[in-house]
């Protein structure tokens, strides 16, 4: 922390000399989650320090719930220079390139501490793959540990055939199409009216974004299962990116890492509070049986075996490092 803390200190200096003569820029920072959540809190405060250590002369503008861009447009939008900065899902761009799945594969990485190893081993191949698609890679922060949310009690999956799961990326339509379930696409921010509506019965996520969209009122259980912890990303459009001064760069950097640390620690304390709010709004919380525990490990067996095939070589090498690292 030290040296980032030094970077900073650095680049307000800097940053500040420059104030006299640049013209002031604000970018706008598309995100797709609630204001509220951790995530975009966690950028809300990156935003802020971006715009402070550089005495306003780039200041960041955050809009969360999806009210710029969709998730599923932000990275787009990113790439063409719509905007140039912004934050996704990326395992919600799977279909664009497997690596972007590396985070969601069943039961590899399933504790925060996994999570950040498997971090370490990504973070080079996953820069490259976003620098060759103009995108400059800040800082990464991950959702809690997913369970598995229905509008029944579900013992075993012959409990949910047919039923309709929300999905946000490939792995969690790809559970579904195995479990027997019918995927359907859902953007977190529209969740509680799917729910509400029928659209969809189930899902797997975090207790954080059950908590954010009330599920209690149209979901009854909530099985901790630990599937995977998928991360959310902040990028730059690399253009955008190059056209920055270093002192700018640095600043950018800086605040990126404290974001990255302190996310990691928001992402754990929500976990704990929503996970129990969950509970305290009625809904019945706990293990899966070990009947559905087995049928979902089946089905992990098959999506790792998947998605190693898809990732090649590459996607070898980050899972045998973050193996190695454990
Ligand atoms: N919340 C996000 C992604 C993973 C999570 O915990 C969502 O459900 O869209």
């Amino acid at each position: 922390m030290s040296k980032t803390i030094q970077t900073i200190a650095i680049g307000f200096v800097v940053a500040a000399g420059a104030t006299v003569s640049a013209s002031a820029e604000t970018w706008d920072m598309p995100m797709a989650y609630p204001a509220t959540n951790f995530q975009s809190e966690t950028g809300a405060k990156f935003a802020e320090c971006v715009t402070l250590g550089t005495g306003g002369v780039l200041e960041i503008q955050t809009h969360a719930n999806g009210s710029l861009y969709s998730g599923a447009e932000i990275k787009r939008a990113i790439q063409t220079g719509q905007v140039n900065i912004g934050e996704r899902l990326l395992s919600g761009n799977q279909n664009e390139n497997a690596l972007f799945g590396f985070d969601s594969i069943p039961f590899l990485a399933t504790s925060f501490a996994d999570s950040e190893k498997l971090w370490e081993a990504a973070k080079g191949p996953l820069s490259e793959l976003l620098e060759s698609q103009n995108l400059h890679l800040l800082y990464s922060v991950p959702w809690p540990s997913q369970g598995l949310y229905f509008n029944r009690e579900v013992n075993s999956l012959a409990d949910v055939k047919g039923l309709k799961f929300r999905s946000y990326n490939t792995a969690s339509a790809r559970m579904a199409e195995l479990a027997g379930m019918l995927p359907v696409q859902i953007e977190a921010a529209e969740l509680s009216q799917a729910f509400a509506t029928g659209v969809a019965e189930g899902m797997v996520s975090s207790g954080s974004t059950g908590y954010d969209s009330k599920v209690w009122e149209s979901l009854s259980h909530y099985y901790a299962v630990d599937a995977w912890l998928p991360r959310n990303y902040v990028m730059v459009n690399k253009d955008a990116w190059n056209g920055l001064d270093s002192a700018t760069q640095g600043i950018l950097n800086g605040c990126a890492s404290l974001a990255e640390y302190a996310g990691d620690w928001r992402s754990i304390q929500y976990n704990e509070f929503t996970v129990g709010e969950l509970a305290k709004n009625g809904m019945t919380t706990g293990p899966a049986s070990p009947e559905l525990a087995a049928e979902l490990a089946k089905i992990g067996e098959t999506m790792t075996a998947e998605w190693l095939e898809t990732a090649g070589d590459e996607g070898k090498k980050i899972v045998e490092a973050f193996k190695a690292s454990k």
